[in-house]
C-alpha cells in the first residue's frame, strides 16, 4: 500500500517534470474546438460535460495504472493494445523511464462515494491528462470503452511534425441503468467455434454488455463436454440442423472461453434446457427419454417434441451430474435451466421436473434461471425468469418475487428477419427492423415494476445461421442498441442522434471484419458490405 502511493507519487511528479519540461519548450498548440457529447459513443453515458478542447493522444502520450492491483495493470495493458489496433501508437503501461512523456492516461481506483457500483466510473479528459477513476477495474474497464469510442478514427497530421489523435474534452460520469446485459448465441442448432465466440465477445465487451448466455444443449446437439457421461458430445454433439457434422466444446475450451470472457469482464450464463429440448441428450443415453419414442439424432427445426422423463431417480443423478461439471468450470452466479416448450410434458411432471432440477441448481451454488414457463412451477423467489413470450407469466413472476430479464421475441430476438427480404432469420414473432429493436422501454415493460427487472438480453437462435458471417449479420447492429437500451437511462436514448452515432460504428465494424446487415434506415459511414456479400448463392 505504502510502496503503491510512493510509485503513485513518482509517477505524478515524473509526469509533472516532463510537462514543465515540455511547456518550456514549445508553445501550446491551438486545438479545433471539439464536442464530447456529439461524439460517437454508444452506450450513451449518464453524464457528459464537454470542455471543447482536445487532448491529443500521441506517441507521446503513456499509460499509467494504479498498480497495487493487477486488475488494473491488465486494463492498461488492454488500452494500450486496442490504441495499437485503431492509430497504431505504441504507448508504454507503467513504464518508469518514460522520458518523452508528455501526456498521460490515468486508469486510477478511486473510492469516490459518487462511484456508484461495481461497473461506475469517471473519464476526466484534459488537455494534459486523461484520468479514469472506478471502484473496480471492472468499472475501469467500462471506461476505457468509453475512451476507446472517443478516440477519432484519422489523425490530425497537420498541428505538429507527428500524427496526434484528438480526442474532445471534458468530463463523463457514468453507470449502467441495468446490472445484467447481455446476449444469447444458440449453439446447439447449429456449432460456432471457440474463435467465432470469442470475437462475438470482443464485440459485446465493446458495447459494455457483461452477459453471454450459451444455449449450450437442444434437440438437435450437445455442446459441452461432460465427462461422466462420454455419449452426450460422441453421440448428440455429432450433427446440426440440415445435418451437417455438429461439434462440441471439451471442458478445456470451454474453460478457455470463460477465462477470456472474464478477461472482458463478461459471465457465461450456461444453460441446459430440460426438460423439453432434450433429443439430443435421449438419444445418446436412451433412459433419459419420456415421450415414448426412440430417440432419433435430429436435424430439424421443428420443436416441442421431446421430453425428459420426470419420473426416474436416475434421470435426476445424470442431471446432477451434468450440473454438477458445468458448474464446477463455470465461475459465474447463473445456471439457465431451460424450461421452455415442454409441450410433451405433462403439467404434473413439469412442475416435479423444474422443483427437483432447482434444488440441484442450488445444491451447486448457483442461482437459476428458466425461460418464463419455469414461473408455473413451485419456484423460490430467488429464482429468474427470463420473458421471452408471455406477459402472463412474467406477471406470476413479479407475483412471486422474482426478477425478470427481458428478451420480449418482437423486439429482443435477434434472429427475427429485419423484413420480408432478410435472408436468415425467422419471422415467428415479427419483422424485426433496426429501430423497432431500439425504439421501446425495457424501463417500462408490460407492467412489471422496474424493482423486478433485472436486466435484458437479447437472444440469437441459430436454426437459419451456420458461419460467423451470417451470425453477424442477424445480431450486426441490433445487438449494439440493446447495449443501450441495458446500460443508457431512457432519458438519455433518442433514436434520431442513436442513429447518427450508430452509422458512425461502421469504421470499427469494418476493422473487426463485421459483416453487418447494412440497414437502410441508417445512414452508414463508409460502409464496405452490401446485401451481396453474404449472398448464399
Ligand atoms: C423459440 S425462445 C424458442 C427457441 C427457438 C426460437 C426461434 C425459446 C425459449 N424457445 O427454441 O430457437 O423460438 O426464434
Amino acid at each position: 500500500m505504502k510502496q503503491s502511493i510512493l510509485t503513485k507519487t513518482a509517477i505524478v511528479l515524473l509526469c509533472l517534470t516532463a510537462l514543465i519540461a515540455c511547456q518550456e519548450k514549445k508553445k501550446p498548440i491551438n486545438f479545433p474546438a471539439t464536442d464530447l457529447a456529439k461524439a460517437n459513443m454508444i452506450p450513451m453515458p449518464l453524464k457528459t460535460i464537454p470542455t471543447n478542447s482536445a487532448f491529443a493522444l500521441d506517441k507521446n502520450t503513456a499509460i499509467y495504472t494504479t498498480e497495487s492491483d493487477n486488475k488494473f495493470v491488465d486494463v492498461g495493458a488492454f488500452l494500450s493494445k486496442k490504441i495499437k489496433t485503431k492509430t497504431d501508437l505504441d504507448l508504454p503501461v507503467n513504464e518508469s523511464r518514460a522520458d518523452n512523456v508528455e501526456r498521460i492516461i490515468y486508469i486510477n481506483q478511486a473510492d469516490s462515494e459518487e462511484l456508484a457500483g461495481n461497473e461506475a466510473y469517471q473519464l476526466y479528459i484534459t488537455r494534459d491528462s486523461v484520468i479514469i477513476n472506478a471502484k473496480t477495474a471492472e468499472g475501469a474497464f467500462r471506461g476505457i470503452q468509453t475512451f476507446r469510442q472517443i478516440i477519432p478514427e484519422t489523425s490530425n497530421d497537420t498541428l505538429t511534425d507527428h500524427k496526434m489523435w484528438l480526442v474532445p474534452t471534458g468530463k463523463i460520469m457514468d453507470n449502467p441503468n441495468f446490472g445484467y446485459r447481455g446476449s444469447m448465441l444458440d449453439v446447439a442448432r447449429h456449432f460456432f467455434s471457440v474463435e467465432d465466440v470469442k470475437k462475438y465477445i470482443d464485440l459485446l465487451a465493446y458495447y459494455k454488455m457483461n452477459i453471454l448466455h450459451l444455449h449450450l444443449t437442444d434437440d438437435q446437439g450437445w455442446r459441452i463436454e461432460i465427462k461422466s457421461w462420454p455419449k452426450l458430445t460422441e453421440v448428440g454433439g455429432s450433427t446440426q440442423v440440415g445435418g451437417e457434422s455438429g461439434g462440441f466444446y471439451t471442458q478445456e475450451e470451454y474453460k478457455d472461453i470463460v477465462k477470456y470472457a472474464a478477461e472482458h469482464y463478461i459471465t457465461i450464463v450456461p444453460e441446459v434446457d430440460m426438460p423439453g429440448h432434450t433429443n439430443a441428450a435421449s438419444v445418446s443415453y436412451p433412459f433419459l427419454n419420456g415421450n415414448g419414442k426412440t430417440p432419433k439424432l435430429y436435424t430439424g427445426t421443428e420443436v416441442g417434441f421431446s421430453t425428459f422423463d420426470a419420473n426416474k431417480d436416475t434421470v435426476y443423478a445424470f442431471i446432477d451430474d451434468v450440473i454438477r461439471e458445468i458448474t464446477a468450470i463455470s465461475p459465474g452466479p447463473y445456471f439457465h435451466v431451460g424450461g421452455d416448450e415442454s409441450h410433451v410434458t405433462s403439467k404434473k411432471d413439469y412442475v416435479t421436473f423444474v422443483n427437483k432440477v432447482e434444488k440441484i441448481v442450488h445444491k451447486y451454488g448457483k442461482r437459476m434461471i428458466g425461460w418464463d414457463e419455469i414461473v408455473t412451477a413451485d419456484v423460490d423467489s430467488n429464482a429468474i425468469a427470463q420473458y421471452w413470450s408471455s406477459g402472463k407469466n412474467a406477471k406470476l413472476a413479479v407475483q412471486k418475487g422474482m426478477k425478470v430479464i427481458l428478451s420480449p421475441a418482437n423486439k429482443a430476438y435477434l434472429d427475427m428477419q429485419y423484413d420480408t427480404l432478410s435472408k436468415f432469420g425467422l419471422h415467428w414473432a415479427g419483422y424485426v427492423p433496426v429501430d423497432t429493436a431500439y425504439v421501446w422501454t425495457p424501463e417500462e415493460y408490460d407492467g412489471i415494476p422496474l424493482k423486478n427487472i433485472l436486466g435484458i438480453e437479447a437472444p440469437l437462435w441459430s436454426e437459419t445461421i451456420s458461419t460467423m458471417e451470417e451470425l453477424e449479420y442477424l445480431a450486426f447492429p441490433r445487438v449494439i442498441g440493446f447495449s443501450e437500451l441495458g446500460w443508457t437511462p431512457k432519458e438519455n436514448r433518442n433514436w434520431d442522434n442513436y442513429k447518427i452515432r450508430l452509422a458512425n460504428q461502421a469504421p470499427y465494424l469494418d476493422r473487426m471484419n463485421v459483416k453487418y446487415y447494412p440497414s437502410e434506415l441508417i445512414d452508414w459511414k463508409k460502409s464496405k458490405y452490401t446485401y451481396k456479400t453474404i449472398s448464399k448463392d
